[in-house]
């Protein structure tokens, strides 16, 4: 039922009256107004407001067709802005331009008074973003569980070359999106003891005594899907204290405390944990996972059984997704509501469990896979550390009832790894209480088999999927790059929006002269207005005819900023000791955040700033190299970056990239890849075609065989050949430190001595010659566009869409409802 006392018309009047209604109801101020500031609010409010109506349709919507419901539970949404993907979504972005326009106001000056919502570190975050806009464009019943964090992944500075960290507080001045829900709020009990007890069948009856309390506040962020139809939304929980839990410390006298404990429980959602693959193993993080786990699941059974009055179709009315392990616990939980609460008995709450459940795996790092000691989960949960110990005392049993005499295979299986310090091994708990286990890209889900799941993938071969990763091509095409967008909807027409595979049809345009000449032209402004921003904010002119080659992402060794760093001092030196004539003038950009612990991360980020000192102010390179790092990597940075790069960087060592997303970005917008067989690569490979992508270096099987033989010799690398030398000796030679010498003597070391677990030098000559290939290449600019223009018309397969369809068919077992008038 629609209702009728706000016209929320798609028409310019009709626009320009909620706009101007807001100005002065919602925000109080005079009409017209000029204030950038309040007129993003009051656009957002308008469009909120259409939004909302469609939310409560949608949800009529999925009520009648009993559309199955699908919750993708993750720690991190990295949702950036959201004004020019819902203007376009709802098809009021022209709109609502020209609504600016007639008051004189740019709509991208509006646009960029958004702050980005970062709520997530990298790629994992972001993946959930875009699957959230999928899932509505698809008209799926599909909702996003995550946290509201006061402060989101840090602001970066960098002074002299060092990160400096400063606290991103995004909700400063509100957002306008949310909806807080003060009225839904749920009440998480927390720490406490267990006491043995027996009910009145002398069956045992444990009970869960002096716990504390947590109240989880939801907040809603609307997601709509293209075409404005279907709105589902995004559940952001608020950790704020319990009033009657306050009262009673309160009616204890003691004031002071009961403050405290209010306190303490706002400060659980506080701030986003600022890593990527690091583990924290601190206590408020666990709380965190617990807390996101403890709130969604509540909800979800709470709106479940206002249409059901059992159990019987849980399954088949819920599917819950876990983004990585980090809301794991999810297993323990639902069995606790389903055991304690509603009293089911165990085996049909293990099945009903595990038939709700599924995990995806998003990394192959050891170091990233979560394990949480025992002994914090007993003070913290520790009714959910007796489930856990039941859990794996039922598998076990089962895995040395089917190999009697393998005590090893029950040691490697099992969710507690014995030791010192007991430890609950996550991905073990998230693999057996899921019906379906996925890696990100073929390759990853290949490793997953063969490598760190291998004994589960042979009790349970069924369970493992691969479902590669997609990207949204609404936020990373059509309103990232809007002259490329219109360029190819004259083309082709504008299917490609909800149906990215339509973009095939570029090809046989990608040697017309006309349609080239387009494509360079768009390219070559996005490479100016990214000019302009690195001049703002790197304080470097750049020259928009140079190659832009771009490695942005978060820094990590694996990620191998340092290859590239070599790359570009090798080119450096050999073009200053006249080794080399340069033919093409190059812009090298970086950009990242480094994990504020991860030492050699920060060193990273120095040592790109000290080389792009040296270059930069050296004379005889004016006109020919150019090295930036662009501060404070995010969202709305990338959307900029992105559009204007010639050549993408991922450089990965093959094996260590689940699959990369950034990746399939640039490939859309049209650059090139200097790549590794890594992650995803693999994939762009099979479908660019190998004459366009440049790939290079060692093959994951290749790496892990040195690994497994022990036959990698950094030093043999340095003497056999002199352009290793050539580089590594800079670092010995203070060549990007003269002012402090020693100060990269330990990338000298740390590669020939100590370790190179990455493995750079043997790579390093193979991408010497790949960049040779590229500079050659990039001379005749009829062919890299031709090759550009191919990139963006196979990039189909990496849309976000085909990513979620496969989920909603393999693994959650969902239908599309239509949700259209
Ligand atoms: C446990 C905690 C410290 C932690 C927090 C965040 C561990 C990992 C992460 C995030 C991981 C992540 O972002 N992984 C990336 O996921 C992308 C989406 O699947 C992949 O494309 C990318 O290769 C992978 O590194």
């Amino acid at each position: 039922m629609n209702s009728n006392y706000l016209n929320n018309a798609n028409t310019k009047s009709a626009l320009k009256t909620s706009m101007d209604y807001h100005l002065r109801c919602s925000l109080c101020k005079e009409t017209p107004s000029k204030d950038c500031r309040d007129l993003f609010l009051a656009t957002a409010f308008s469009l909120r407001d259409r939004m909302t109506e469609r939310i409560l349709e949608t949800e009529r919507i999925y009520q009648v067709a009993k559309a199955k419901r699908v919750y993708y539970l993750s720690m991190e949404f990295l949702i950036g802005r959201l004004l020019g993907d819902t203007l376009h979504n709802l098809g009021l972005f022209d709109l609502c331009r020209e609504v600016l326009e007639e008051t004189g106001i740019d709509i991208e000056e509006v646009r960029d008074q958004e702050k980005d919502a970062g709520l997530g570190n990298g790629g994992l975050g972001r993946l959930a973003a875009c699957f959230l806009d999928s899932m509505a464009t698809l008209n799926l019943a599909g909702f996003g569980y995550g946290i509201h964090y006061e402060y989101g992944l840090f602001k970066q500075e960098v002074d002299n070359g060092y990160q400096k960290e400063k606290p991103d507080n995004w909700l400063a001045e509100f957002s306008p999106w949310e909806i807080k829900r003060p009225d839904e709020k749920c009440i998480v009990p927390i720490y406490g003891r267990i006491e043995h007890f027996q009910d009145r069948a002398g069956e045992y009856n444990p009970m869960w005594l002096d716990w504390k309390v947590i109240m989880g506040i939801p907040f809603d962020i609307p997601v709509v899907g293209y075409g404005g139809k279907t709105v589902n939304w995004l559940r952001l929980y608020g950790a704020g204290s319990s009033t009657d839990f306050d009262i009673q410390i309160f009616n204890e006298g003691d004031y002071f405390r009961a403050v405290e404990q209010k306190v303490s429980s706002e400060t659980i959602t506080k701030m986003l944990y600022p890593l990527d693959t690091l583990k924290s193993g601190k206590e408020l993080r666990l709380v965190q996972e617990y807390f996101l786990v403890a709130c969604s699941l509540r909800d979800i059974v709470r709106r479940y059984l206002k249409e059901h009055d059992d159990f019987d179709d849980f399954p088949d009315s819920v599917a819950i997704q876990m983004n990585d392990t980090h809301p794991s616990l999810a297993v323990a939980e639902l069995m606790r509501l389903l055991v304690d609460e509603y009293a089911l008995p165990w085996d049909e709450a293990w099945e009903m469990t595990r038939k709700t459940l599924s995990y995806t795996n998003h990394t192959i790092l050891s170091e990233a896979l979560e394990k949480w000691p025992v002994n914090l989960l007993e003070q913290v949960i520790p009714r959910h550390l007796q489930i856990i110990y039941e859990i794996n005392a039922r598998f076990l049993k089962q895995v040395a009832d089917l190999h009697p005499d393998n005590l090893d295979l029950v040691r490697r299986m099992s969710l507690i790894e014995e030791g010192e310090n007991k430890m609950v091994r996550m991905s073990h708990l998230a693999m057996v209480g899921s019906h379906s286990i996925n890696g990100v890209s073929a390759l990853h889900t290949e490793i997953l088999k063969k490598n760190n799941f291998a004994d589960f993938h042979v009790l349970w071969p069924e369970r493992f999927v691969n479902v590669t990763n997609g990207i949204t091509q609404r936020r990373w095409l059509l309103k990232a790059n809007p002259q490329l967008a219109q360029l190819i909807s004259e083309t082709i027409g504008d299917s490609w929006i909800t149906d990215l595979g339509q973009l095939k049809r570029l090809e046989s345009y990608a040697e017309s002269e006309d349609f080239q000449d387009r494509f360079r032209r768009i390219k070559r402004t996005n490479k100016e207005v990214l000019g302009r921003i690195i001049s703002r904010t790197a304080w470097v002119s750049v020259n928009p005819d140079s190659l832009f080659d771009v490695h942005v992402k978060r820094i990590h060794e694996y990620k191998r900023q340092l290859l590239k760093i070599f790359h570009i001092i090798y080119e450096y030196l050999q073009i200053v000791r006249g080794e080399k004539t340069p033919t093409v003038a190059k812009t090298y950009i970086f950009a990242g955040k480094a994990a504020p612990g991860y030492w050699v991360a920060k060193q990273m980020i120095k040592l790109i700033h000290n080389v792009g000192q040296v270059i930069n102010s050296d004379k005889r390179l004016q006109d020919i190299l150019r090295v930036v790092f662009l501060p404070d990597y995010r969202v709305s940075l990338a959307e900029k970056i992105i559009p204007a790069a010639d050549l993408s960087e991922q450089i990965s060592m093959a094996g260590t990239e689940a699959s990369g997303t950034g990746n399939m970005k640039f490939m859309l917008n049209g650059a090139l890849t200097v790549g590794t067989l890594d992650g995803a690569n693999v994939e762009m490979l099979e479908e660019a075609g190998e004459e366009n992508i440049f790939i290079f270096g060692l093959k994951a099987g290749e790496i892990e065989e040195m690994q497994r033989g022990n036959t990698y010799r950094p030093t043999e690398y340095y003497r056999s050949y002199p352009e290793i030398r050539m580089v590594i000796d800079a670092f010995r030679d203070n060549i990007f430190c003269p002012s402090e010498p020693g100060l990269f003597q330990w990338i000298y070391s740390r590669i020939l001595h100590e370790e190179d677990p990455y493995f750079h030098l043997p790579d390093l000559l193979s991408y010497i010659r790949i960049q040779d290939k590229i500079e050659e290449e990039y001379q005749s600019q009829a062919s890299w566009t031709k090759k550009a223009i191919l990139n963006v018309a196979r990039s189909g397969k990496f849309s976000s869409d085909r990513a979620i369809s496969e989920y909603a068919g393999l693994i959650w077992k969902a239908d599309a409802v239509k949700c259209g008038e």
